[in-house]
């Protein structure tokens, strides 16, 4: 079984693209919806909270795990990868290298959380693949809270979302990175505020190619969700994330 845990319902944007190329794969999900936003959490308050979901899981019987936040994975990748030597833990990371190689302005914008942008693992991307491009970054608040709440397109959302990249399409950018795993669920909305020629671009297809490289899959497909939030709220939230014809059940996460 994969084990899969974000802050909350965001890492489900990766479970759907894991799920579109191996639907056979048996998951585990949790979403750490107490807890969120992780944003702007210290880095060792993350590790410990990712050590607590990995260690979870891992109870669970999942032989592998899928970081499925951009914040989580910049703080406790290489943590998680330390205490865990034997087992194969994939992380998130924005997309700037796609980007930097679609941009025809030669101007991207990174949305992601605070903690995404002033990692030492944002800046080391940066150096590799965007240094003859510019780069603009905004955090996005209350996006990551509008998604929790389940207000994927709202007139709040929507006025969220025009605050945060206007500007960015002002000063050139015709090509916006999705950095938190959050952020795909807005992705409609999106969209339609920057028109079609603006490219929106997320890592999510590219992690599920990496479990189908370092995965073996299960032969029964099963998704169980667990969250130590309100699991009515997250059955529902979750529910418009995921396709249509899934309806997993959700249990109140009780650490062991
Ligand atoms: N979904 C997470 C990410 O990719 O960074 C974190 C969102 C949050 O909790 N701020």
């Amino acid at each position: 079984m994969l084990g899969v845990f974000d802050s909350g319902l965001g890492g489900l944007t990766v479970v759907r693209e894991i799920q579109a190329l191996l639907p056979t794969m048996a998951i585990a999900y949790v979403g750490d919806s107490c807890h969120a936003p992780y944003g702007s959490r210290p880095e060792e308050e993350l590790r410990r909270l990712s050590l607590g979901q990995a260690e979870f899981l891992l109870a669970e019987g999942c032989t592998a795990l899928v970081i499925a936040c951009n914040t989580a994975t910049a703080a406790a990748a290489g943590y998680l990868r330390e205490r865990f030597p034997t087992t194969p833990i994939i992380g998130m990371e924005p997309a700037v290298k796609p980007a930097a190689a679609a941009t025809k302005t030669k101007t991207v914008g990174v949305l992601a959380t605070v903690g995404t942008l002033q990692s030492a693992r944002f800046a080391a991307l940066l150096d590799r693949f965007a240094s003859d491009i510019t780069v603009l970054t905004r955090a996005c608040p209350g996006w990551v809270e509008a998604v929790e709440a389940g207000a994927f397109d709202t007139p709040e959302t929507r006025a969220l979302l025009r605050r945060d990249v206007e500007p960015l399409l002002a000063a050139g950018a015709d090509t916006l990175v999705l950095g938190c795993t959050h952020f795909p669920a807005l992705r409609e909305p999106l969209q339609k505020l920057v028109g079609p020629e603006v490219a929106l671009i997320d890592t999510g297809s590219a992690v599920a190619r990496r479990v189908v490289e370092l995965v073996k899959p299960t032969q029964m497909p099963g998704l169980l969700l667990y969250t130590s939030g309100n699991p009515t709220v997250f059955s529902r939230s979750a529910q418009a994330i995921l396709s249509a014809e899934q309806r997993p059940s959700v249990l109140p996460l009780v650490w062991k």
